[in-house]
């Protein structure tokens, strides 16, 4: 009777919905005060009312909206009520569609599906600097850290993963033109759960630390923040026993970029933050103070040797200026470290002769030094973070995987470092293109299903330019790079220029007039990225990419504090190592394996204005990026096509109570079962298409009622036995 009552309402229900009586937004007055909360109910695709529709919600600080299961976010730039616990206990467990949109229903939808299905998800959060991307995964870590069920007393696991992010974020984000935290590195972080659904486990893997930062800021740019955390927070004593002095006006690494005070960072707090977290990622406290003391340690000798000067004698060659600095440098015997910086070892036959660097050449290995030891410092500190957020019982266990990479740059002089983070974007929306568009419409062809096809830019164009083996642009600078004699970046310039002179998304200074009518200086070459155009000076390509110490002060560098925690120079064995853009290229390619294997979910951030400030909502800005991240073709292919699509297998095993006719067992093919239960349920036949293998579902709210219905029949169920068996 009751699960009668039940299967009715659901029908009705269903009715309303497919009927359009029953809007998800409520009263039409409320949609108009507030918006539309998915774009894919929006009365028409056009770019206007999309952008529209994203002001409005902007201006009532709704920064969330659906297209689909996407979630488009516009960054506030100022701190929003919604982030709390209360908040956190509405979304969980709560469908999708039911509540308006938030980060949390996304993450709470993946978690969920991942229980209920078994399978590995991952969200790939992107959008340009500044755009809200690292804030995004923070929020979500959160919500798994915070409300996931717990069968632990202890939630050590979870409070190392969160404290994984201010140590990361100290070492790794530093201020720059575009963004006062912004993520000089990539970072995939995977959060383990087992089958009770208890965040159980983490797993970083970081890409690219964008090193040249140590040694070099733009104006307007600061180095990493843990350098001006130790100067300002770090206490007398033991500023003392590492040799420093309070305040960055001492130290010329810290100083480039001419900004060392920041009014949004608090870098004194922030540096009690880092202390606190590093302790509670650790094992057990003497490894930590060890560990923390040798920290310490490089942040101070990097600083110290960022104040070795050199002068130059009266043959050109170089000397030290004093090497009281170089008493600083632990573990090292300063005169070794003095010979290492101004003399080059080069073996001829057996004998090793030293030939003396000018002043510009020691500078080169100074730099060259100090890079290593801050990349190196990097690599073991997420090393040990790993170690310490390792799930300790792997048996059945699910992951959600968090992207959180550079967003796309542009800056007035862009480098290496802006290629390859542009080059990292250009493969993330490669990715995007073939899991959802591409994909999308070659699923509804392979499952015979109708469609509308949709135009779409697809980037693959760039990334081959980039990428592509023997002609690709980094194949061009791996040949020069290892061309023994005289290349130089002009010559890498010069060979690209012969060779993609011709290519529509490339530019040399001899083409810029007629293409562009913008001039390009001769050093430079401009490509036509899917986010836009970007001029690359090429001087330091080579010399970036090769990455090099030179051996005598690999051998130094050897004692160095490096040597006692333990890691390895990568660069100390025999072999050529590959360029940096090689590996890079690679670990991306690693990456996609490890994405496409699981669920995609995806968040677009959109930066609202370039100023940083709360409530301005930049439409020109906006307009760009809704275009060039793809996000009106997303939403008409979502249109166009099915919102939501399930194997038949699955989706009759999940929903089969909800029909007496297949349950408890239906005894034929899936897709006629399916064909019976969609019957019943009363889904009107444009709602819902028969494919091959799958059953499509035009609109999630005819999902979402079906869902609704099949766990209040699970509840009816339980107590109706309950009720049963209370008498015996
Ligand atoms: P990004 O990760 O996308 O840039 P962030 O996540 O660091 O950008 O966001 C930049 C700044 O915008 C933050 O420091 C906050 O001040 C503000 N912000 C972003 N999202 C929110 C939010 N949901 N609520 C309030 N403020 C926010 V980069 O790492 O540079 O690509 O490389
Ligand atoms: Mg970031």
């Amino acid at each position: 009777m009751s699960l009668f009552l039940v299967y009715s309402a659901a029908m009705l229900l269903l009715q309303l919905v497919a009927q359009g009586q029953l809007d998800m937004e409520g009263a039409l007055t409320a949609r108009d005060r507030v918006g539309i909360q998915d774009f894919v109910l929006l009365d028409e695709t056009t770019e206007a009312a999309f952008l529209s529709n994203l002001k409005k919600r902007f201006s009532k600080d709704l920064i969330y909206t659906y297209i689909g299961t996407l979630l488009v976010s516009v960054n506030p730039y100022k701190e929003l009520d919604i982030y709390n616990k209360k908040q956190m206990d509405i979304y969980m467990g709560v469908n999708f569609f039911e509540l308006p949109p938030h980060i949390y229903a996304l993450a709470d939808n993946a978690y969920h599906t991942m229980l209920t299905e078994f399978n590995n998800h991952f969200i790939l959060i992107s959008g340009e600097s500044g755009a809200g991307k690292t804030e995004a995964s923070k929020k979500i870590l959160q919500y798994y850290a915070v409300s996931c069920p717990s069968t632990t007393l202890l939630n050590t696991v979870r409070d190392k993963m969160l404290m994984s992010n201010p140590v990361l974020e100290a070492f790794g984000n530093a201020k720059t033109l575009k963004n006062d935290n912004s993520s000089r590195f990539g970072k995939y972080m995977d959060i383990q759960f087992d089958s009770q659904g208890d965040a159980v486990g983490g797993h970083i893997l970081n890409y690219l630390l964008e090193k040249s930062r140590v040694v070099h800021q733009n104006h307007g740019e600061r180095n990493f923040h843990i350098f001006y955390q130790l100067v300002e927070g770090g206490s007398d004593d033991l500023l003392h026993q590492l040799g420093l002095e309070r305040g960055c006006q001492h130290y010329n690494y810290l100083t480039q970029g001419q900004c060392p005070i920041v009014p949004s960072i608090n870098d004194k707090n922030d540096w009690k933050t880092v202390k606190n977290a590093l302790q509670i990622i650790s094992f057990d406290e003497t490894a930590t103070n060890v560990s923390w003391m040798l920290l310490q340690m490089v942040i101070a000798s990097v600083l110290h040797l960022g104040n070795v000067r050199f002068e130059s004698d009266s043959k050109g060659h170089a000397l030290l200026n004093n090497n009281t600095e170089l008493h600083w440098l632990l573990g090292v015997d300063a005169h070794r470290l003095q010979e290492g910086l101004t003399f080059r070892k080069i073996e001829a036959k057996k004998d090793q002769v030293l030939s003396p660097f000018t002043t510009d050449h020691a500078i080169y290995a100074r730099d060259a030094l100090a890079k290593a030891i801050y990349g190196q410092t990097f690599t073991w500190l997420v090393n040990r973070i790993n170690e310490s957020m390792e799930n300790k019982d792997p048996s059945r266990k699910t992951v959600i995987g968090l992207l959180d990479i550079y967003g796309f740059e542009v800056f007035y002089v862009n480098s290496f470092e802006q290629f390859c983070i542009n080059y990292c974007n250009e493969k993330l929306q490669q990715l995007f293109i073939e899991l959802t568009l591409k994909s999308e419409q070659e699923e509804y062809e392979a499952e015979g299903i109708e469609w509308e096809p949709v135009q779409f830019f697809n980037n693959k164009i760039i990334c081959d330019l980039i990428e592509e083996k023997h002609r690709g642009i980094i194949s061009l600078l791996d040949e020069e790079c290892l061309r023994p004699g005289d290349a130089t970046d002009l010559t890498f310039l010069e060979r690209l220029e012969e060779k993609m002179g011709n290519h529509p998304h490339f530019v040399t200074h001899k083409l810029a007039d007629k293409m562009t009518r913008k001039t390009l200086e001769r050093g430079d070459f401009r490509l036509l990225h899917y986010a836009g155009e970007v001029t690359y000076c090429v001087v330091g390509f080579l010399d970036k990419n090769n990455d090099l110490l030179y051996r005598n002060i690999k051998d130094v560098s050897l004692q160095l504090i490096l040597c006692q925690i333990k890691t390895c120079f990568r660069l100390y064995s025999r072999r050529r190592p590959e360029t940096v853009v090689t590996q890079f290229k690679s670990s991306l390619q690693k990456l996609t394996e490890i994405l496409v294997a699981k669920e995609a979910w995806y968040i677009r951030c959109l930066k609202s204005n370039e100023s940083k400030q709360s409530g301005q909502f930049d439409e020109a800005l906006i307009r760009h990026q809704v275009k060039y991240l793809g996000l009106m073709e997303h939403l008409r292919v979502r249109r166009a096509g099915f919102a939501y699509r399930r194997k038949y297998d699955v989706f009759l095993k999940r929903y089969k109570p909800l029909c007496p006719a297949t349950w408890p067992h239906w005894r034929g093919v899936a897709a006629d079962g399916v064909e019976v239960l969609a019957q019943h349920l009363g889904y009107l036949p444009d709602e819902y298409k028969m494919g091959r293998t799958k059953i499509f579902i035009r609109h999630p709210r005819t999902l979402f009622a079906t869902e609704d219905a099949y766990e209040k029949c699970k509840h009816e169920l339980a107590t109706h036995i309950q009720a049963k068996y209370k008498g015996y």
